[in-house]
């Protein structure tokens, strides 16, 4: 029995396919989906009806995306109390705001397969029931499954910016955890981490420019201060049609082996 972690998926159901056969998952095996399943990638019903389907050993963990997801579709709900057409809906929040359904996924479902209000709020809901992080202890070691990163008072207190700040500020700073978990880039590593624990993030590709940059390869960082390892498995399966470094990553806990699609 083993556990993976991918992160990132953004619509790429056919990719994800190819590596739970490229891991020979079986049914003993468990899958740590790190957040963000859709926009970018051209299958996003085929994702979201995989997740609908509850698979079997699979647990989601909540990203910046399926939150965007869950925002659009609120405000959808909002609309639809006025107007019972949903694509009259769609259409007026697009005209109020360019940022509504930015990646066009929604518009996508409606358009392309027809999906109706009723199966995007059961989407949303159980969107909304991932949880911002998952612990957990492999052969005594233990890990953290978050989106962006991970941090808490003591990874802010022995971070290089906590010279410059009073404990108050700090304290504000911790306040916000839930979107560093969910948002969080450079700083994941810089300020980020749990003592004695080993981060498994992904949110920001490993192909743009970032402190996590190592050409479409899992990064690997370290918070010596607390002991602490971060890795970023995102290696930009969002841009596997528009950059060739971009790949799709999947770590294995018990060894840390890391597999790729390309
Ligand atoms: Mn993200």
């Amino acid at each position: 029995m083993s556990t993976y972690v991918m992160a990132d998926l953004h619509g790429r159901y056919t990719e994800l396919q190819e590596m739970l056969k490229k891991i020979d998952f079986g049914v003993e095996d468990k899958l740590i989906i790190a957040g963000d399943i859709c926009d970018r990638g051209k299958e996003n019903y085929e994702m979201l009806k995989w997740m609908e389907s509850k698979p079997a050993n699979v647990e989601f963990i909540k990203g910046n995306h399926d939150e965007e997801f869950i925002a659009n579709v609120d405000l959808l709900t909002i609309e639809m109390k006025k107007n019972p057409s949903l694509r009259h809906c769609y259409d007026k929040l697009k005209e109020l705001d360019e940022y509504f359904d930015y990646y066009g996924t929604i518009g996508q479902l409606i358009d392309g397969y027809g999906v109706n209000f009723k199966q995007l709020s059961l989407w949303a809901d159980i969107m909304y029931e991932f949880p911002y992080l998952k612990e957990l202890q492999i052969e005594g070691k233990d890990y953290i499954i978050v989106h962006a990163g991970y941090m808490d008072e003591d990874s802010l207190a022995n971070s290089p910016l906590a010279k410059n700040s009073s404990p108050s500020q700090l304290k504000t700073m911790a306040l916000s955890k839930e979107v560093f978990y969910t948002n969080a880039r450079d700083a994941a590593l810089m300020v980020g981490g749990k003592r004695d624990t080993t981060i498994i993030a992904g949110h920001t590709p490993t192909i743009s420019n970032s402190i996590f940059f190592n050409d479409g390869k899992v990064f690997r960082g370290e918070r010596p201060e607390i002991n602490s390892v971060i890795y970023n498995i995102d290696c930009g399966a969002g841009f596997l049609d528009k950059s060739k470094s971009a790949n799709m990553a999947c770590i294995r806990l018990e060894d840390e082996k890391v597999f790729y699609l390309r």
